[in-house]
């Protein structure tokens, strides 16, 4: 049952399986999404793609790497896309393997919005971006690393377009055979370039008060919901990251109101970014206070381990854990965790780009 025992002590553990939407997962150990840059040419997945998702199909369930919906919402080298039949093919393949190996594995739709840079755009355009105010920092291209550039503020008649480029996509995820979608509203990429004031400072329906900076989510999920239904498409938010230069003023007004306002959909799941909670003591995101807002399974992600995880889920702070690391160094985790097994370590020097080195050759127990 969604929500059982919330704030009380429970037997669950991350052993516990759990009804998510259609799928009975056989355990609480979700790997998280990651960008790995290892698509090829075209942003199309490739074979060592699928055998990366397949080493690590014992996962209650799988989130796939960022996935961009359209040409224009690229910001890295290499990542993989979900906008033309290529890709779909490429993913096909990806999911046929977990799928062959027992695994359920969602899709990550993402549009990054103003992180981004015309060398990756379509006819060197310049990225788009709820309002114009550029991010301090630089973009990730492939001549290297660049200054980001003041990206163009949308006009309002542009925002139903880019609905669209997000129902193509979920259109091409299911075609592709994945078991549902993820909505990447977090690390600074365009929803939350809306969500959040630091980068919204629109004078229409889509900035100023809450339920217009959420208006534009809310208008993907309805269209997307169009194509899944609503118990196989989770949101994933992250409240204080400050990840890609983003802030909030009312971090815990705003995402309170974002939970609460995604209650109407009867999501799969809600799946918070609980990094950067640094704030001094007693300023500090009350991510308890969102977890019992959000009336569906909360899937909590940041800085987790087994025994930090079994106790959120132990006391009702979550209801799914997910693991990005940790999943990366170890294919086989649940058993790893299940047996209190010694871990590999994550070589950060191998997660962006490469070849097997560093992604599939992690070693099994
Ligand atoms: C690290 C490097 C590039 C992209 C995110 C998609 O933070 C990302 C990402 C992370 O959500």
């Amino acid at each position: 049952m969604v929500g059982e025992g919330k704030n009380n002590t429970t037997d669950i553990s991350l052993f516990t399986p759990v009804q998510l939407g259609p799928y009975r997962l056989p355990n609480r150990i979700v790997m998280a999404p990651m960008t790995r840059n290892r698509a090829g040419a075209g942003n199309v997945p490739q074979p060592i793609n699928a055998l990366y998702y397949e080493q690590r199909a014992s996962a209650g369930l799988i989130i796939t790497e960022a996935t961009q919906v359209s040409p224009q919402g690229v910001g890295y080298p290499m990542t993989p896309g979900i906008h033309n039949a290529e890709q779909v093919a490429g993913w096909k393949h990806v999911t046929e393997t977990v799928h062959h190996k027992g695994g359920r594995i969602f899709l990550q739709l993402w549009h990054v919005g103003r992180i981004s840079h015309p060398s990756l755009q379509p006819d060197s355009a310049l990225p788009v971006a709820p309002s114009a105010i550029k991010p301090n920092g630089e973009a990730f291209t492939y001549e290297g690393l660049k200054p980001f550039v003041m990206p163009r503020a949308l006009d309002t008649d542009e925002i139903p377009a880019l609905v669209e480029q997000f129902r193509a996509a979920a259109k091409y995820a299911l075609e592709a055979g994945f078991d549902g979608v993820e909505l990447h509203a977090a690390n600074g990429y365009l929803f939350d370039q809306f969500l959040r004031d630091g980068t919204n400072q629109r004078t229409d329906a889509y900035g100023g008060s809450l339920p217009n900076r959420v208006r534009f989510l809310h208008e993907v999920i309805n269209a997307v919901v169009e194509v899944w239904a609503s118990d196989r498409v989770g949101v994933r938010i992250s409240p204080v990251n400050p990840f890609n230069d983003m802030r909030d003023t009312q971090p815990q007004e705003t995402f309170t109101y974002v939970a609460n306002s995604l209650n109407q959909y009867n999501l799969a799941y809600l799946h918070v970014v609980e990094s950067g909670n640094d704030a001094p003591a007693g300023q500090q995101f009350d991510f308890n206070a969102l977890r019992c807002a959000f009336k569906g399974l909360y899937m909590a992600n940041g800085g987790y381990n087994r025994k930090t995880a079994d106790a959120a889920l132990r006391e009702g702070r979550a209801d799914l854990v997910s693991f990005a690391s940790l999943f990366l160094a170890n294919p086989d985790l649940p058993q790893r965790f299940s047996q209190q097994a010694p871990l590999n370590t994550p070589d950060p020097s191998s997660f962006y780009g490469g070849d097997e080195k560093g992604y599939t050759d992690y070693p099994f127990l």
